[in-house]
C-alpha cells in the first residue's frame, strides 16, 4: 500500500529576498568565490558569481530535504541514466526559487544584463534526445512532487557534439561545456568507488568441499568519483541530487613505467579511465555496438550500487529491506547490467544465496523501455561480454537457467519461445539480450504511451509477457511546464495568469480554465500578440545567424528533433518541394505564407540522415532564392538543435509536426511542448499523439495517414510503393524532382539512390502517407486563414495540455512502480 503525503504537501514559504541584498550577495561572490573586483569582471564571471549566488539559496532546502528524508526514513528512488539532457540550469533555479525579478534588477543595478549573462550558461547535453530530455524533466518533476530522488549518470567530458552545417552539411564537433569549469557542481572526491574490468573468477570451497562463494578478480581497475548537482523543485519544495560519475586512474601515473622511459604507457591507466567519461554516444534510438559502450554502462551501474548500498547500510544496517527502502529505476536498457552487478554485490561481497539474492533484486529494479526499432535493442557478444565481465557472465547463466526453467514448467511455451524468452541469443553470433536481461530483472517493466505499451505487448516482448503478464505496464510520458511553459515563456504565462489566476504555476491541470477564453475575441487578440512577440524573437534569431529575413505573420510549421527516417522529415520535405512546384504553376492562386522550419542532429554514422539534412538544406537554398515564390514558402535549417533552442522555437510555433511512420515514435515530448506553447499538431496517431487527439479533441488536431495496423498490414501484404507514387502526380513530380538534380545541380545525383528507395521498399510509408499528408497541410491553411479559429484552436490546445505534465507522469510512477507516497 502507499501512503499519501501528510499536509508537507502546501509549498514551503521561500524567503523573498529584495533586489539590493541580491546585489551584495552578488557582489560578495564576485570578490570571494571568483576573486575579482568589480572593474575587471568579465561577463563570465557575473554569471559564475550569480550561480554563487542562487546555488547558495539552493543549498539550506537541499540539506534539510536530505536530512528530512534520513530521519523519516523515507524510501528514495535512483533513476539510473546513461543520459541528462539538463540544458542550462541558471534560470531554472532563478524560475523555482522565484527570484527571477529581483535577481535581474539586482543584476541591472550592477550595469549587468541577465539575459545576456543567462546566454553564456553552457547548455548541458549530457544527452541525445527524447531519453535523456525525459530523464531531466524527470528529475525536476521528482524535485516539485517531493519524491526522494538521486539521478545517476556519467558526467561527460564531451556531452552531445555540437553540429555545424557547412554548405548544407552537418559537421560535428566536440561540446567543450566544461571550458569554464561548472559552477553549479561539487566535486565529492571522498564518494568514489572501485570499478574492475576483466580478470578471472576464483571459487572458494569451504572445508568440506562445497562451494563458498565466488570471487571476482579484475584485471583492470578505476574510480568512478562522485559529482553531485542540485536539482530544485518548483518553490524548492524539495531539492534532489543529481550524481554523475566521472573516471579516474587509481594511479595517476605509473612510476616504474615512466622511470624505465615508456611515458606514453605510465599514462595508459589515466587514458583509459579518462576514456569512460569523455563522450556521450552521439546514437538516438540505434545501437552504439563498441566495447567502450559498454564499459560505460557497467562503470555508471556498479558507482551508483555501490553507492546506493553504502547508503542503505549505513542507514539500516542490513540489506534485507533494500526493495522496502530502494527503488531503482532502468532508464532503458542502457544500465541493464546493474542486474547481475546488484545480485554479484548480494552474493559475493555480502554472502546473501542466489534465491534471497535474486527476490531482492527483482523487488527492487524497475525498467522502462524507450523504443522498439530492432536496431535500438541492445545486445552485446557473449565473448565480449565475457571477456570484460566474467563474474558477470555466469550471473546471467545463472538467471537464465532459472526464468527458462520457470517458463518450461508452465508447458506453456513451445521451443521458438523459449529460444525468445532466453537472456542468450543463439542464432547467428551469441549475445547477451539487454531487454530481456533488465525485463526478468524487474516487477515493472513500463512503456511510455498506450500505443507503444499496446505493441511491447505485442512484439518485442510478446512471450515474456505471456510468462509474467503483471509486469508491463503504462506510463505516457510528460513535460515539465516549468522550463516549456513558464520559464521559456513568459509571455503566454502572464496573460494565462492575468486570465485565470495563478494555480496554474502550482497545477499546471488547472491551466484547464482557460479553455473558456477560445471563445473570448479580447482573449484570443492578446494570445495572438504574444504569440506574434515570440515569432519576432524566432525571426530575429534565424536572421541573425543565417542571414534569412523572416515574416512573422507567416505560418511558422516547425519540425525539431533527431534526424531519423522514422521521423520522416523526409515527407515534410517532400511536401515543400511539392507546394514550391504548385507555387510556381499556379502564382494566381491565394496561397498562405508559410515558413517550414527544420531543426535536428542526425547520428555521425548514420548516412541517410545526413543525407536528409543536406537535402533540407539543398531545397531551402533553392526555394528561398526563388523569387518566383515571392517570400510564400521559405524552409530554414536551424543548425546545433538543442534544450536552450528548443526554449525559442517552441513558444513561437504555430504548427507542430508530428508525423512519424505510426507504429515507431515510442511517445515523443516535443509534442507536448508545443502543444502547451499553443502551437496545433499535424501528426499521424503514433505515440501520445494518440493520446494528445483524445485530450485536446478531435477538431483541435490535424490527424492523418496510415495507423500503426495499417502499417503493419501493409508491410505484411507486400506493400508496393511505386504503384502509390504513379498515382500520385504531386509526390512523382517532388522525387523526380530531386532525383534529376534541381536541388543539387552541381551533383545531380546525389538524391538518386534516396529517392530509388522510395520506389523500392520504402518501408517508412512515405508515398503511402503522402497524399493525405499534403490534403491535410491544405486543410491547414484554411483553418489558418480564419485567425479566430485558429487562435481559438491555439488557446485549447494550452488548456488541455495540463495532463502531459512530467509532475502527472512521476505521481503515477510513484504510486503504481515505485510505491513511494507523494
Ligand atoms: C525516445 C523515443 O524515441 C521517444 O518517442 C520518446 O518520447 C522518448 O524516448 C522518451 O521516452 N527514445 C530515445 C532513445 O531517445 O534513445 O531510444
Amino acid at each position: 500500500m502507499t501512503r499519501t503525503k501528510t499536509p508537507s504537501a502546501s509549498l514551503p514559504d521561500l524567503d523573498h529576498p529584495d533586489p539590493q541584498t541580491l546585489a551584495s550577495e552578488v557582489l560578495m561572490a564576485l570578490k570571494y568565490r571568483v576573486g575579482k573586483d568589480v572593474s575587471v569582471a568579465t561577463p563570465y564571471d557575473w554569471l559564475t558569481a550569480s550561480i554563487k549566488v542562487v546555488r547558495d539559496r539552493v543549498i539550506d532546502h537541499w540539506i534539510s530535504a536530505t536530512k528530512e528524508t534520513y530521519e523519516q526514513q523515507e524510501k528514495r528512488v535512483y533513476y539510473l541514466s546513461l543520459e541528462f539532457l539538463i540544458g542550462r540550469l541558471m534560470r531554472d533555479a532563478f524560475s523555482n526559487l522565484d527570484i527571477m525579478e529581483p535577481m535581474r534588477q539586482a543584476l541591472s543595478s550592477l550595469g549587468v544584463d541577465l539575459d545576456e549573462i543567462a546566454t553564456l550558461e553552457p547548455d548541458a547535453a549530457l544527452g541525445n534526445g527524447g531519453l535523456g530530455r525525459l530523464a531531466a524533466c524527470f528529475m525536476e518533476s521528482m524535485a516539485t512532487v517531493d519524491v526522494p530522488a538521486h539521478g545517476y549518470g556519467i558526467r561527460y567530458a564531451n556531452g552531445m557534439f555540437r553540429q555545424e552545417i557547412h554548405d548544407g552539411w552537418q559537421v560535428e564537433l566536440p561540446e567543450t561545456w566544461l571550458d569554464h569549469g561548472n559552477s553549479w557542481e561539487f566535486e565529492r572526491r571522498e564518494r568514489s568507488f572501485e570499478v574492475g574490468f576483466g580478470g578471472s573468477v576464483e571459487s572458494v570451497t569451504a572445508r568440506d568441499g562445497r562451494l563458498e562463494r565466488h570471487v571476482w578478480k579484475p584485471m583492470e581497475h578505476v574510480l568512478a568519483v562522485a559529482y553531485d548537482t542540485p536539482v530544485v523543485g518548483w518553490k524548492a519544495k524539495r531539492v534532489n541530487t543529481l550524481r554523475l560519475w566521472s573516471g579516474m586512474p587509481v594511479d595517476p601515473i605509473l612510476l616504474d613505467k615512466f622511470n624505465a622511459g615508456d611515458h606514453i604507457g605510465a599514462l595508459a591507466e589515466s587514458n583509459k579511465a579518462d576514456a569512460l567519461s569523455r563522450v556521450l554516444y552521439p546514437a538516438d534510438s540505434h545501437k552504439a555496438g563498441q566495447e567502450l559502450r559498454l564499459r560505460q554502462e557497467y562503470f555508471f551501474s556498479t558507482a551508483s550500487l555501490q553507492d546506493i548500498l553504502q547508503r542503505h547500510l549505513s542507514q539500516y544496517g542490513e540489506l534485507d529491506s533494500l526493495p522496502d527502502k530502494a527503488a531503482i529505476h532502468l532508464n532503458d536498457t542502457h544500465p541493464a547490467v546493474a542486474v547481475p552487478e546488484l545480485m554479484r554485490l548480494l552474493m559475493d561481497v555480502h554472502g546473501m544465496d542466489f534465491a534471497k539474492a535474486w527476490d531482492i533484486t527483482k523487488r527492487t529494479f524497475a525498467y522502462t523501455n524507450h523504443t522498439l526499432l530492432p536496431e535500438a535493442l541492445e545486445s552485446w557478444p557473449v565473448p565480449l561480454f565475457e571477456r570484460l565481465l566474467p563474474r558477470h557472465m555466469q550471473i546471467v547463466y545463472a538467471i537464465n537457467a532459472e526464468v527458462l526453467q520457470e517458463a518450461r514448467s508452465t508447458g506453456r511455451f513451445s521451443g521458438d519461445q523459449i529460444a525468445a524468452i532466453s537472456l542468450i541469443q543463439e542464432n547467428g553470433d551469441r549475445r547477451v539480450r539487454m531487454g530481456n536481461l533488465a525485463f526478468v530483472g524487474s516487477h515493472s517493466i513500463n512503456g511510455v504511451s498506450a500505443l507503444h505499451t499496446e505493441l511491447m505487448k505485442q512484439t518485442v516482448f510478446a512471450d515474456l509477457h505471456q510468462l509474467y503478464p503483471d509486469r508491463i505496464n503504462n506510463k505516457t510520458n510528460g513535460i515539465t511546464p516549468r522550463r516549456w511553459l513558464i520559464q521559456c515563456n513568459t509571455g503566454l504565462t502572464a496573460l494565462t495568469r492575468e486570465a485565470i489566476g495563478g494555480r496554474f504555476l502550482d497545477d499546471i491541470e488547472a491551466i484547464r480554465d482557460l479553455d473558456r477564453f477560445a471563445d473570448d475575441a479580447a482573449f484570443r487578440k492578446k494570445f495572438a500578440a504574444v504569440k506574434r512577440a515570440n515569432k519576432v524573437r524566432l525571426a530575429k534569431l534565424v536572421a541573425d545567424r543565417l542571414g534569412i529575413r523572416l515574416d512573422p505573420s507567416a505560418l511558422f510549421d516547425i519540425q525539431i528533433k533527431r534526424i531519423h527516417e522514422y521521423k520522416r522529415q523526409l515527407l515534410n520535405i517532400l511536401e515543400a518541394v511539392a507546394l514550391y512546384d504548385q507555387i510556381r504553376s499556379h502564382p494566381e492562386k491565394d496561397w498562405t505564407p508559410r515558413v517550414k522550419f527544420f531543426g535536428g542532429k542526425a547520428a555521425p554514422s548514420y548516412h541517410n540522415a545526413k543525407l536528409i539534412i543536406k537535402l533540407a538544406n539543398d531545397v531551402a537554398k533553392v526555394i528561398n532564392g526563388d523569387p518566383a515564390v515571392r517570400g510564400l514558402l521559405k524552409v530554414v535549417f536551424v543548425p546545433n538543435y538543442n534544450v536552450s533552442l528548443a526554449e525559442i522555437m517552441m513558444p513561437a510555433a504555430d504548427l507542430s509536426e508530428q508525423i512519424s511512420t505510426a507504429g515507431m515514435e515510442a511517445s515523443g515530448t516535443g509534442n507536448m511542448k508545443f502543444g502547451l506553447n499553443g502551437a496545433l499538431t499535424i501528426g499521424t496517431l503514433d505515440g501520445a499523439n494518440v493520446e494528445m487527439k483524445e485530450h485536446v479533441g478531435d477538431n483541435n488536431i490535424f490527424i492523418f495517414g496510415l495507423k500503426a495496423d495499417e502499417v503493419a498490414e501493409r508491410r505484411r501484404n507486400g506493400y508496393q510503393p511505386r504503384a502509390v507514387i504513379e498515382g500520385s502526380p504531386e509526390l512523382a513530380q517532388a522525387i523526380s524532382a530531386i532525383s534529376s538534380g534541381v536541388f543539387s545541380p552541381h551533383d545531380p545525383d546525389r538524391y538518386r539512390d534516396l529517392m530509388n528507395g522510395l520506389y523500392d521498399s520504402d518501408w517508412f510509408m512515405v508515398a503511402a502517407d503522402f497524399d493525405a499528408y499534403a490534403a491535410k497541410q491544405r486543410e491547414v491553411d484554411a483553418v489558418w486563414n480564419d485567425s479566430a479559429d485558429w487562435n481559438a484552436r491555439a488557446i485549447r490546445n494550452v488548456a488541455r495540455m495540463g495532463w502531459f505534465s512530467s509532475d502527472r507522469t512521476i505521481r503515477q510512477y510513484a504510486k503504481e512502480i515505485w510505491n513511494v507516497p507523494v
